[in-house]
């Protein structure tokens, strides 16, 4: 006699529902922590990747044998921009005017900037060079003087 009656203690339908009712709550708030997890973990993982690489920082100029594209490009003060030669000769890199390259004001370099590659940059090879003074900086193929872009720094 004592058994059923405990039986009917703890299984009543009262409980049951108490019971159905806790584990809907308990999985639903699961369900939601997870969803939000998910968010958090998406909304900090784009950003950086996004940020770091050559989106904000490093900006990419194509040389071929058409010239340079983009012909003119916008950065920031203190971005790299990558030439990339993907023409089928050779690549010197330098700021106008050809040939002394002195419009881009610092002094160093070869001839008369440190904005010169120094040398031709062979096919499927790159050159860096990062712009630390605003203005807008035109530069030509030393090699292939007729073509020419410019780098727009702000
Ligand atoms: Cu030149």
């Amino acid at each position: 006699m004592g058994a059923p009656k405990f039986f009917k203690g703890v299984f009543s339908i009262n409980k049951i529902v108490s019971i159905i009712f806790i584990v809907l709550v308990i999985a639903l708030s699961g369900f939601f922590l997870m969803d939000s997890n998910t968010s958090t973990y998406s909304n900090s993982a784009l950003p950086p990747s996004l940020g770091e690489d050559s989106v904000t920082e490093k900006k990419l100029v194509i040389y071929t044998d058409a010239g340079y594209s983009p012909a003119a490009l916008r950065i920031k003060k203190g971005e790299t921009v990558i030439f990339k030669n993907q023409s089928s000769r050779s690549m010197w890199t330098a700021s106008a005017i050809h040939p002394s390259h002195r419009s881009y004001p610092t002094t160093g370099g070869c001839l008369g900037s440190t904005f010169d590659a120094c040398k031709g940059v062979q096919p499927d090879d790159s050159w860096l060079f990062t712009f630390d003074v605003s203005g807008s900086w035109k530069y030509h193929n030393h090699l292939n003087p007729g073509d020419a872009g410019t780098i727009e720094v702000k």
